[in-house]
């Protein structure tokens, strides 16, 4: 039996979700880390590593983003990259820990002319041996069809905030636009990754309406990034002011909970927190983390710096082939003995 607190839930409501944020701090990354010991180990991380595949001039105008040609920022537009290169680096993040190897381009949308290539760039990272993810903007359903047809595991499209803050970091599509591709991926039953950043002048509010919007989803999210703006001069949110430690742990934290046996990347923003500030994460009930010194276009903690904060931490890399997480003996006993509820 799974401890009643800990099983997933799709009627949460915003008030709810509001309340958790309010707890105080150590009750709720108490309550947060019960939660995660229900579905995973607590010592295990998730590792990803990304690669820009085509960068820059993106006609989208999200108000975080160095790749949007709406603003300067020094990025330039490049072509999307060809198959061969693409697969050399995955090849080397595989040879860096790396398990899954996820391919971003800045679009608004996938063209059905780019099909073939992103296909080719996804079967080959697949024969690999790795897990494929991809983040191409807004999909049809037949064009998320032949992504995963090519061997694509995951799709990332994040929600970013919530819906009402929504049109405040970007005008150029819609909340629903959002909403429409994540459904086309799990209609064709495709693995989701959804989530969103902190620190683009929010409030708790937009930020519980965010995990309002993706705990009520047909489906949680099988991975749900949480990203710390990483600032970009030129951008309308460069200026933007650093979220308090804490309240980026209860965003964690609150996502743990509602989303229970969802893969929570503690995803950009980690180069500017302290090792303190990411162990508090992990026990929080972040799970998934990406490696490599660089995100998209900005960086990321080197190799050795995460691998000295695996090492001193005791974790150690996710047993792979766990896309939806059972429940160990040891778990089960576990949430019996900390919460007394069964269900
Ligand atoms: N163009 C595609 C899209 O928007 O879905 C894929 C690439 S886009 C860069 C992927 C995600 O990266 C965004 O949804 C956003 O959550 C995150 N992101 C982009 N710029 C960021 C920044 N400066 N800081 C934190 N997260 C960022
Ligand atoms: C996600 O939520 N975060 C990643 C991935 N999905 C594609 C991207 C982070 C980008 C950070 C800014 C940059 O490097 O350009
Ligand atoms: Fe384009 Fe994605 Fe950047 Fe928005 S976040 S401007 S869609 S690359």
């Amino acid at each position: 039996m799974v401890a009643i607190d800990a099983l997933p839930r799709h009627d949460w409501t915003l008030a709810q979700i509001e309340a958790l944020f309010e707890l105080p701090f150590t009750e709720l990354v108490f309550r947060a880390a019960e939660t995660h010991r229900v579905w995973f180990d607590p010592t295990e991380v998730q590792l990803s590593q990304l690669l820009s595949v085509k960068t820059g001039g993106c006609a989208e105008n999200c108000g975080y983003c160095s790749q949007s040609q709406h603003f300067e920022t020094g990025v330039p537009a490049s072509k999307l990259m060809d198959a061969t290169s693409v697969i050399a680096a995955a090849m080397d993040a595989k040879a860096g820990g790396a398990q899954r190897f996820c391919m971003g381009a800045a679009w608004r949308d996938l063209k059905d002319r780019d099909v073939p290539k992103v296909a080719a760039m996804i079967s080959g990272v697949k024969a690999l041996g790795l897990e494929t993810c991809a983040t191409l903007g807004m999909l049809t359903k037949p064009q998320a069809q032949a992504l995963k047809d090519a061997g694509l595991d995951y799709y990332n499209h994040n929600l970013d905030t919530g819906p009402d803050y929504y049109d405040k970091v970007v005008t150029t599509r819609t909340y629903q636009d959002r909403l429409d591709t994540l459904e086309a991926v799990r209609e064709v039953g495709m693995s989701t990754c959804c989530g969103g950043i902190v620190g683009m002048g929010e409030t708790r509010t937009d930020r519980a309406g965010l995990l309002h919007a993706l705990a009520t989803l047909p489906a949680h999210p099988d991975s749900l990034p949480i990203n710390d703006l990483m600032p970009i001069p030129g951008t309308p949110l460069g200026g933007s002011q650093a979220v308090d430690g804490f309240e980026f742990v209860r965003m964690i934290a609150v996502a743990r909970i509602v989303c229970p046996k969802t893969v929570v990347r503690l995803s950009a923003g980690r180069e500017h927190m302290s090792r303190e500030l990411q162990a508090l994460c992990f026990m929080a009930g972040a799970n998934s983390m990406f490696i490599g010194g660089k995100l998209l276009t900005t960086s990321n903690p080197d190799k050795d710096t995460d691998a000295a904060l695996m090492a001193d931490l005791g974790m150690k890399p996710m047993t792979m082939g766990v896309a939806a997480p059972s429940i160990s003996n040891h778990h089960r006993r576990h949430a019996h003995a900390v919460t007394g509820v069964s269900g």
